[in-house]
């Protein structure tokens, strides 16, 4: 009996449209409509420039910890824009750029951060959960979205954004093989950014690619240049297409990198090098997108400092509403020691009697 090779259903496909040399596969091109394209452009620049205000304002003692997106924007928004508005989003928490995008006010990002959980009550028209903190677990819930969507018959997707590292977490694979059994119109996005805090993708699992995973639980993946806006929205379009039409989940597999922090907590340069950072700032997703603009002579040179400046006004107003918010909630940082305890310990009382009193200063 000769050993016989089986075929999988399923191959891995690696997606690059155009890269960072200014290289165009004009066969791959995508027909994007201008407006979109202008769309991808400015929600990516949007959410560059609020992670960088939000930079400023935590190193100011003005918000708490965050986890910056600088070098994802692609990444996250080509698949956000491939949704409707009445689809799901379900983010973790490195997602800021796309949760602009679908619709959340700056300001209740920056009120999370600030630590006021209002920030987190998201208007239930966004179809868009919260931050999930915990890695993973928002894997299982988009799962779960995506059978009720079924159970439902509704015409909706759902689309799940987690990190390389997430995936070797058990939620990750028990997501994955619910949803493929059950064939929900679940859309995996795994943003692999190269690391998990201070552990390299190569020590994060023995696979060669994220991608491949899908192979296992009988869906399609793809790897995809994740600071190739064009593709990471082509492939998600495509995984977005085939839920809607019945036929099931998809993982993609965007390749990109953290440019930044883990988190405001974080000093990368403990853990990696400098000559690997400088490489991918060359392959930056907003740079890329503004020479393809330039290219196709929609916008010009001149024009993005232009978008900057009016940016960073809507920017600006959202600090200000966040600011006044947060002065006016002030002494709501105090709810955290009401609904632990019937009867609140002596040592707790005390800790909230020291936070009230500084809170009055
Ligand atoms: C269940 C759980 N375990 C550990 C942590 C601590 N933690 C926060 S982020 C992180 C790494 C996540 O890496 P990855 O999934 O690749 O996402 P990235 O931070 O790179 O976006 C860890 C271990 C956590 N928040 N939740």
């Amino acid at each position: 009996m000769p050993r016989l090779k089986i075929n999988l259903l399923h191959e891995i496909e690696y997606l690059s449209i155009y890269d960072e040399n200014d290289n165009l596969d004009e066969e791959l091109e995508p027909k994007i409509p201008k407006e979109l394209l202008l769309k991808l452009h400015r929600s990516m620049l949007l959410g560059r420039l609020t992670d960088e205000r939000m930079l400023a304002l935590q190193r100011q003692g003005r918000l708490g910890t965050f986890a910056p997106i600088r070098g994802q924007e692609a990444s996250q928004i080509g698949p956000t824009a491939a949704l409707e508005s009445d689809d799901w989003m379900v983010p973790a928490f490195r997602e800021n750029a796309a949760l602009i995008m679908r619709g959340v006010p700056i300001e209740n990002l920056l009120l999370v951060y600030g630590g006021f959980y209002q920030g987190n009550e998201i208007n239930p028209n966004l179809k868009t959960l919260p931050s999930s903190i915990p890695v993973g677990t928002q894997i299982l819930h988009a799962a779960g979205l995506g059978y009720s969507i079924k159970y439902r018959k509704q015409d909706r997707v759902a689309m799940v954004f987690f990190g390389e590292g997430a995936t070797s977490e058990g939620d990750f694979h028990e997501a994955m093989n619910f949803a493929q059994v059950f064939k929900c119109p679940t859309i995996f996005v795994c943003q692999n950014n190269q690391w998990a805090i201070s552990l390299p993708r190569g020590a994060q699992t023995g696979s060669e690619t994220i991608a491949q995973k899908a192979l296992a639980y009988g869906m399609p993946g793809i790897q995809v240049d994740g600071n190739d806006v064009l593709a990471t929205y082509v492939a998600a379009k495509q995984a977005v297409d085939r839920a809607r039409a019945g036929e099931g989940p998809t993982l993609i597999e965007n390749v990109t990198y953290r440019m930044s922090l883990h988190t405001t907590s974080d000093d990368p340069k403990r853990y990696r090098s400098k000559e690997e950072v400088e490489r991918w700032e060359k392959c930056d997703p907003i740079t890329r997108m503004q020479k393809y603009l330039i290219r196709k002579g929609i916008l010009a040179e001149k024009d993005f400092p232009v978008m900057e400046e009016e940016l960073k006004g809507e920017i600006q107003r959202a600090v200000d509403v966040y600011e006044a918010k947060s002065t006016e909630l002030g002494n709501e940082y105090l709810t955290m020691f009401d609904h632990m305890y019937a009867e609140m310990p002596p040592y707790l009382k005390e800790q909230r009697d020291a936070l009230a009193s500084e809170l009055k200063e």
